[in-house]
Order: structure tokens, then C-alpha cells, then sequence
């Protein structure tokens, strides 16, 4: 049943996106087609299975049949385009149930990949499982590779029930190589156990991988947990393309800004390579990475009237709903909301009608008239959606 909605999943999904961070804060635009997941932030997910999302995460029970045929399975799929990249998933109050014989019980994510070449598809899962191998609670933090090969590496840890725990698995197909990271306290700098790197069949031409993230259990035993953050972005974000889409956009600042007031720590959002991802990478991308000021909502290069106009017509400013702002909402000092704070910034930063941002040459100082305009625009717009 499951391998139907596998293949149907795949087949179906014309969607052919970029990386990205999937919070689960069931606040997104995102609208799954069975309408079972509303909220999620990112585009181009498939889900199969009866989780339900909260403010709190994605929470997911299964198992429980009475026989060691049955299976109960969630999967979240998502097709990417990055060919260098890191996935990492964190589910909290993870609970893997009973070892029994025949009895299996698994959570984590994992990649397929499909090449060009003739026959080359496979796939890597990294993986909290438990099975025959384990004893009790000690489940193993598996990498599996599913090509001709056949590999299988693992390593056993013990994750006491109800723990947070963090799997991360990085594959360079520039090099052939994947390694996996297993952080069994969420948010720590040090991975409890680290597998790889894992010698991997050439990737020659691989065109496209598939994203998952899921829990499984079969047989008697269950698997509970609820899922609170994913994402894939690409190890070739150096130069401020977080989500490895080949551009300098709205996603990437929008990205950054969610990352300075969650405390990401990918190092992908340390885009001016300082050790820290604060408010200074956000000044970094803006104006030495995609050349533009603060206040150019769209990102296109200019901070101008269409940004306001835009603004205006979300209608965020001051809307008293607590961090529900990006860059592209208004908010651009990155604490979550659109606020005179975004506008002082904006202003101080002088590049409203200015055109593109000079690459080097003074930066002009605000014009005390330009506050003004600004100012009674922004009580117009206040009183017109006020009154909506
Ligand atoms: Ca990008
Ligand atoms: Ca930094
Ligand atoms: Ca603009
Ligand atoms: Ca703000």
C-alpha cells in the first residue's frame, strides 16, 4: 500500500523546487492537496499517512497491529534539485516503543536519487531504528545505502524515551560521499555520533532526489513523535544562495531573517563567515551579496514605491499577530514583525528612490522630507485597511 503511494507520490509531483526550512509552526501558505496539512512553509510536499500538524510540530502515532505483517507508515516527500546539500530533521519526545523480533520501528529521512544513466537510482536513509539487533532502548542510528551495493553502516546509541533528538545527513555528490550526524540533545554543537564520510556509487548526471522525512512501524510496536523541523539546503551556500535555487532572492533573505530570530546554526546562514549568524549577515547579504538596501521588499534591486505599495496592500504593519513578518512582509530587521523599527532602518539606510545601490560610493543620507511622505503614507494605508 505503502509503495503505491510511494510510486503515485513521485509520479504525481510536477514540482521541481530548491531547498528550504519547513518549520511546522502550521503557519504557512502551504496547502497539501488532501488538505491534511495546511500550514506548512514550503512548497512541493507530498504527505501520505494521518499525523496531524499544531503550532507544536507534526505529531505522528503508528503501529499497534496485532501482527508482524502489518505496517503503519507517515511520510512527508519533497522533491529537491540541489546536488550538495544537508537535510536535517528534529522530532521531539521520539519514542520507538518495544523491540520484538520481526518487529521494526523507524524515524528519520532519507534521499532517493535518480540519475541519467541508465538504471542508477538508489538512495540514502539515515535513520533511528529499532530491530532484533538492539537491545532494550538502545536503538541503532543507521545509514543505509539502497543501490546495486547494498551497504549498510551503523552505529548503536541509547535514546531514552521522550528524548529530542536531531538526524542530519549530508550528501557531496561532487565527491561521492554522504556522512550522517546524530545529535541526541537538539541544538548541541557536537553530534553524539557521526557516520561516514560513505564512498557512494558516482552520481554522474543525477538530476533529481526526493526528499523524505518519515516514521514507520511494523508489527506490534509503535513509533510516536512529533517532527519540528526540516530542511535541505545546499553546501554550496557560500555566497548567500541558501536555498540553492541559483539566484539572490526573496527565499534566501526571507530564510536568513527566519534563522537570526530562531538561532539557526547551519552554517549556511553565516553568510559573512564571522562564526555567529546575527543581524550582521543580514546587513552582509543585503548590501554585499545581492547589492541592495533595506526596504526593497521584493527584492529587485531598488528600494522604491512598488515595495510600500506591496506593503500596504499584505497589510502586516503593527497588525498585532506576533512574528508572522519576513523580509518580503516588511520586516527587515529580522525580529519576526513589521514595525516603525523596520521603517526607521529603512530610512536610515537611504536608499528609497536612489535607484540600485552604488557598489561602493557613499551611501546618501535619509531625507528628512522622505519621512514624511513615508510617515503619511503609512497612516493612510493604517486607516484605509483599519476600515476594511
Ligand atoms: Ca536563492
Ligand atoms: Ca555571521
Ligand atoms: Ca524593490
Ligand atoms: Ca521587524
Amino acid at each position: 500500500m505503502c509503495a503505491v503511494a510511494v510510486r503515485v507520490a513521485i509520479a504525481c509531483s510536477s514540482a521541481w523546487s530548491s531547498g528550504g526550512v519547513e518549520s511546522f509552526t502550521g503557519r504557512g501558505p502551504f496547502e497539501s492537496i488532501d488538505g491534511q496539512l495546511d500550514g506548512l512553509d514550503l512548497v512541493g510536499w507530498t504527505y501520505s499517512g494521518d499525523g496531524y500538524l499544531d503550532a507544536t510540530g507534526l505529531h505522528v502515532t503508528n503501529g499497534g497491529f496485532p501482527s508482524p505483517e502489518g505496517a503503519d507508515q507517515d511520510f512527508l516527500f519533497r522533491i529537491d534539485d540541489l546536488e550538495n546539500f544537508s537535510s536535517s530533521v528534529v522530532i521531539e519526545n521520539v519514542d520507538l516503543g518495544e523491540a520484538d523480533f520481526l518487529d521494526t520501528s523507524i524515524i528519520g529521512i532519507s534521499h532517493a536519487y535518480h540519475g541519467t544513466v541508465s538504471g542508477q537510482i538508489g538512495g540514502l536513509r539515515a535513520v533511528l531504528a529499532e530491530n532484533e539487533r538492539s537491545g532494550p532502548n538502545e536503538w541503532l542510528f543507521s545509514i543505509i545505502v539502497t543501490t546495486n551495493l547494498g551497504d549498510t553502516d551503523f552505529v548503536s546509541v541509547l535514546v531514552p524515551s521522550g528524548d529530542d533528538i536531531g538526524l542530519t545527513l549530508s550528501v557531496v555528490a561532487d565527491d561521492n560521499i554522504a556522512f550522517a550526524e546524530f545529535y541526541d540533545t537538539v541544538g548541541s554543537d557536537e553530534p553524539t555520533a557521526v557516520l561516514g564520510p560513505i564512498q557512494l556509487p558516482p552520481f554522474a548526471e543525477t538530476i533529481e532526489y526526493t526528499s523524505r522525512v518519515y516514521m514507520q512501524a511494523s508489527g506490534v510496536t509503535l513509533s510516536n513523535g512529533a517532527i519540528t523541523r526540516y530542511s535541505s539546503l545546499s553546501l554550496d551556500a557560500w555566497n548567500g544562495d541558501i536555498n540553492g535555487d541559483g539566484v539572490l532572492g526573496i527565499a534566501d533573505v526571507n530564510l536568513l531573517s527566519q534563522a537570526i530570530w530562531d538561532a539557526w546554526k547551519e552554517p549556511q546562514f553565516d553568510v559573512n563567515e564571522d562564526g555567529a549568524t546575527n543581524a550582521e549577515d543580514l546587513e552582509y547579504w543585503v548590501h554585499d551579496l545581492r547589492n541592495t538596501w533595506f526596504g526593497d521588499a521584493d527584492v529587485n534591486g531598488e528600494f522604491n514605491s512598488p515595495d510600500l505599495v506591496n506593503l500596504f496592500q499584505i497589510g502586516q504593519y503593527e497588525d498585532g499577530s506576533e512574528r508572522n513578518s519576513t523580509w518580503s512582509t516588511g520586516d527587515w530587521n529580522a525580529d519576526g514583525d513589521f514595525t516603525s523599527a523596520d521603517l526607521v532602518l529603512a530610512f536610515q539606510d537611504g536608499g528609497y528612490e536612489q535607484g540600485p545601490r552604488p557598489s561602493v560610493s557613499a551611501v546618501p543620507e535619509p531625507s528628512t522630507a522622505l519621512l514624511f511622505v513615508l510617515a503619511a503614507m503609512m497612516s493612510v494605508s493604517t486607516t484605509r485597511w483599519n476600515r476594511v
